[in-house]
């Protein structure tokens, strides 16, 4: 799962405008930390246990030792529905700006350009977002409140996309947070997050101590990781907390349970073999190898998740995401049948839409192809034999010559 297509144009027209920003605005930005300042020594001199230090909150060796606004910013965020929140400072840290390049030098981004051509701002908030002094991350549970069907001729779509769009979902209570972060502290600079802009997300929620990162390289904690992530950059200076330390032990679940092989290594993964890319992110062919090893997956991948031990404390997610038009249960050959029309309307607030009709097809070919050679299957694959795409014909040759 990554930034898509339309938040990719928007991330470079936002960068140059923030780049802009910075340049001509700088005046502007000292007036608002000073006037921040004032505002959270109106509100929080005398009122917090630890004090507050804002005489010097122009960089980041400066906090805001109030631990009044940040139980303020908890309390809100729980009664917004987040599950974890939690502080860090604007700095990934050299080792998680190296293990970016290393994974980019290695061409483990395959067909994302965008990691690579964002790869400065995503190591550096402040580029991003000038005057970003402190990360606000926060999470939102998602697991379904009941199983996807195990059937072989049913489709297999990963669970954070059977329900409404995370990104929309996210970013909104990330909005209600910071307007309730703006009636404790006054006016303050952000700019909100989840998977929309080229932010390290799993690192800042890590060194937020939202959890450790499981060896599968998600954000794993001891009520698991059927979590969305995302984030306030802000000029706050708020205290960070510590980060907590790992429980995968000598468990390797994950790395067994892989289908594709994709966790290359412990914290490694080769983006070109994740089912979660081949399915969603990659445009065009899917590599004739692989096909076999994708099952009945046609929207992303649970594997890593649904082995790993932690994952029976998760809690059940958020209303928001529980599925909706039957995604748990649909059969491949029902799916194969939707007209384009039918696709973006029903899967209209569905992160699935932006992978288009034409991926949804060929995705949905290589799973019957997989599949038990029925009558039903091969009569939906002739059904599009004849399909305009020749991306879709192709998956569809390559299916029929395996029923
Ligand atoms: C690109 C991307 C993908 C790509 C690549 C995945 C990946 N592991 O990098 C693909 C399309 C494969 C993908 C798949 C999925 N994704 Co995704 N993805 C992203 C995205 C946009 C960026 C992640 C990133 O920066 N990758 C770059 C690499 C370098 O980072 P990394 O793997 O975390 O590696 C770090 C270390 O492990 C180390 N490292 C890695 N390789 C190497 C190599 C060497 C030699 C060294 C020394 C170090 C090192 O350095 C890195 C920096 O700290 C984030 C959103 C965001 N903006 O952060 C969502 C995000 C990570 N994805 C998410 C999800 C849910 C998924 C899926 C579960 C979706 C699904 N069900 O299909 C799968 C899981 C696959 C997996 N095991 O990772 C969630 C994770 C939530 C959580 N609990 O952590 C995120 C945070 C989105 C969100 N806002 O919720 N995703
Ligand atoms: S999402 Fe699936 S293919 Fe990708 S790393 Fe996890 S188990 Fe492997
Ligand atoms: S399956 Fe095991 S190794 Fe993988 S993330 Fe979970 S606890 Fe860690």
């Amino acid at each position: 799962m990554a930034e898509g297509a339309d938040q990719r144009a928007n991330q470079r027209r936002l960068a140059r405008a923030e780049i802009a920003f910075e340049k001509n605005h700088q005046p502007r930005l000292q007036r608002r930390r000073q006037a921040l300042a004032q505002a959270l020594r109106r509100r929080f001199v005398g009122q917090g246990e630890n004090g507050v230090n804002i005489g010097a909150m122009h960089d980041q060796d400066s906090t805001v030792n109030s631990s009044s606004l940040k139980e303020g910013i908890r309390a809100a965020g729980r009664a917004l529905g987040f599950s974890a929140l939690g502080v860090a400072r604007a700095d990934p840290g050299e080792a998680a700006v190296a293990g970016l390049r290393d994974w980019l030098a290695t061409g483990r981004h395959g067909d994302m350009d965008y990691m690579a051509r964002h790869a400065e701002l995503r190591a550096d908030p402040r580029l991003l977002h000038p005057g970003t002094l402190t990360v606000i991350s926060a999470a939102v549970d998602y697991l379904p409140h009941r199983k996807s069907v195990d059937d072989p001729a049913a489709a297999a779509i990963s669970r954070y996309a059977q329900g409404r769009d995370y990104h929309k979902v996210v970013r909104g209570r990330l909005q209600k947070l910071a307007d309730a972060i703006g009636e404790l502290a006054g006016p303050f600079g952000y700019r909100v997050f989840s998977d929309s802009a080229p932010v390290m997300e799993v690192e800042f929620a890590r060194q937020a101590g939202l959890g450790w990162r499981g060896k599968h390289t998600l954000l794993l904690s001891r009520e698991g990781s059927w979590r969305f992530l995302g984030e306030i950059y802000t000029d706050l200076p708020l205290e960070p907390d510590a980060p907590v330390t790992g429980h995968c032990g000598h468990c390797r679940a994950c790395l067994d349970a892989c289908p594709t092989g994709a966790i290359v290594a412990p914290y490694e993964v080769d983006a070109r073999r994740c089912i979660s890319y081949l399915t969603i992110e990659l445009a065009g062919p899917i590599p004739e190898p692989m096909r076999p090893l994708i099952g009945n997956r046609i929207y992303g991948c649970d594997d890593c998740q649904t082995c790993c031990p932690w994952n029976r404390f998760a809690r059940l997610g958020d209303p928001e995401f529980a599925p909706r038009h039957g995604l748990d249960s649909a059969t491949l050959v029902d799916l194969l049948a939707w007209s384009e029309e039918e696709f973006s309307t029903r899967l209209a607030g569905n992160p699935i839409r932006r992978i288009g009709h034409e991926r949804w097809l060929r995705n949905i070919a290589v799973a019957l192809g997989n599949g038990p050679s029925t009558v039903d299957a091969k009569n939906a694959l002739n059904s599009r034999a004849d399909h305009p795409s020749a991306l879709v014909r192709e998956h569809v040759a390559w299916a029929l010559s395996r029923l």
